[in-house]
């Protein structure tokens, strides 16, 4: 039996651009099981949902600082090819962090917004959260992990545009650095290499997202069955 994400499922529902709103949101969908894409602006967010999910389903910035809202999409997963019937999945493309020409205002709603998703979502959602292969861990990455570290989110990393690594140098760099990384991210459960433009790395990554959807609902069955016991 094989899982995988049903291409061009990802379907827009809707974009969060204040608090109240997700509070309505969550009050909907406190159980959701998904996964949600975080990192610097600019850093391919966009371009990743769009090589795991398909097509068009995100919209791709020539400018960065693009995807301000917290962009709501439900997914389904397909099993051996064919459509399942499992229920639908959250896919949720979150506004990028370290944009340097945002106003004071911009960031204090960056920060209410993602404030509270991140101390309110629900445990189901796996955290993807992207950093750009030839510039790893910078201190805008570092001052998020800080903002994050204490919800304990499930999350992966995921290294990517390495199709922009020329050379075995900056390839070495970037594997150097991954003990060091996992020592000092300790929530991290994997790292990843990939490129949203060659494609490279990107069925290992859905494979993460679809492993930690099948044990999310493997959880539950659990969960439901228990008084019986
Ligand atoms: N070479 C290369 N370019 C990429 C890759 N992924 C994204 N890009 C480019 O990087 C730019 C930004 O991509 P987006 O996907 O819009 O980035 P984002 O993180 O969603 O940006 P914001 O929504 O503005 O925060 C675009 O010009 C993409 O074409 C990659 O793997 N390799
Ligand atoms: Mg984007």
């Amino acid at each position: 039996m094989s899982y995988t994400i049903r291409p061009q499922s990802a379907d827009f529902k809707m974009g969060i651009s204040v608090v109240s709103q997700f509070e309505d949101w969550l009050a909907q969908n406190r159980d959701a099981i998904g996964v949600s894409f975080v990192g610097r602006s600019n850093v391919g967010k966009s371009s990743m949902i769009n090589s795991l999910f398909g097509g068009k389903t995100a919209r791709v910035s020539k400018t960065p600082g693009r995807t301000r809202e917290i962009n709501i999409f439900e997914f389904e997963l397909n099993l051996n090819g064919k459509k399942c019937d499992l229920p639908k999945f959250f896919l949720i493309d979150l506004p990028g962090y370290g944009f340097a020409e945002v106003s004071k205002e911009m960031q204090k709603n960056w920060d209410e917004l993602m404030g509270a998703f991140f101390a309110e979502v629900s445990q189901s959602m796996l955290l993807v959260n992207l950093q750009d292969a030839r510039h790893p861990d910078q201190d805008v990455d570092k001052q998020f992990y800080n903002f994050i570290k204490r919800h304990n989110r499930k999350t992966i990393l995921v290294f990517n545009k390495i199709d922009k690594l020329k050379t075995q140098k900056e390839r070495n760099v970037l594997e150097k650095l991954k003990p060091v990384l996992s020592k000092d991210y300790k929530w991290i459960r994997q790292m990843y290499f990939a490129s949203a433009e060659s494609k490279k790395g990107i069925p290992q990554v859905e494979d993460a997202i679809v492993t930690h959807i099948l044990e999310e609902l493997e959880m539950r069955k659990t969960h439901v069955e228990e008084p019986d016991a």
